[in-house]
């Protein structure tokens, strides 16, 4: 298993649109190892394909308190949203950092193939369904700053160019 190095806002390849995966085969399954590894590494909640310049429609996750309830989202579709939003403190592993609120649909239902090519429906509400969410617009190239104003992302983005020259420097 390897730990994958993450993208940091503002690098365009964070913009890119994912493209469906093809066929669930040992090599996404070994992205998906690679991917756990990188986003337990990182105390990350989910990570999605984009972050690690792999352009597939391709996400895990795990939100669970003990770290134990992994799941895979292979070209994961929306098939509803609640009209009703939560506001939710988000944060990002390409955007080191910085947390902010963003408005969320409180409940989604998606559909996806896991990591055998099985299709699974999902049902998520709360915190679940705001990381599922944060992850399909990543796929989409959308990172949660866009919700911001463009004052607040400006910041940000100054911030991490700062912050990325003096790692380089380092
Ligand atoms: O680790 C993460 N925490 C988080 C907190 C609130 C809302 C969304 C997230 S996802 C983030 C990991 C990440 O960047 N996934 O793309
Ligand atoms: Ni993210």
């Amino acid at each position: 298993m390897a730990i994958l190095p993450i993208l940091c806002y503002p690098d365009p390849r964070l913009h890119t649109v994912a493209k469906p995966v093809a066929q669930v085969d040992e090599r996404i399954r070994t992205l998906v190892q690679n991917m756990f590894a990188t986003m337990y590494d990182a105390n990350g909640v989910g990570l999605a394909a984009t972050q690690v310049d792999v352009h597939e429609r391709v996400v895990v996750a795990d939100v669970s308190e003990e770290r134990n309830q992994p799941f895979v989202l292979i070209n994961p579709e929306l098939l509803w949203a609640s009209e009703e939003k939560q506001l939710g403190e988000e944060g990002c592993l390409s955007v080191p950092g910085i947390y902010d609120g963003v408005e969320r649909s409180v409940a989604v239902k998606i559909k996806a193939l896991d990591e055998n090519g099985q299709e699974r429906i999902i049902e998520a509400e709360g915190f679940k369904a705001i990381c599922i969410q944060h992850e399909m617009d990543h796929l989409l190239g959308k990172v949660f700053v866009e919700y911001l104003s463009p004052l607040k992302r400006n910041r940000i983005k100054t911030k991490l160019v700062k912050q990325q020259k003096q790692v380089a420097k380092a």
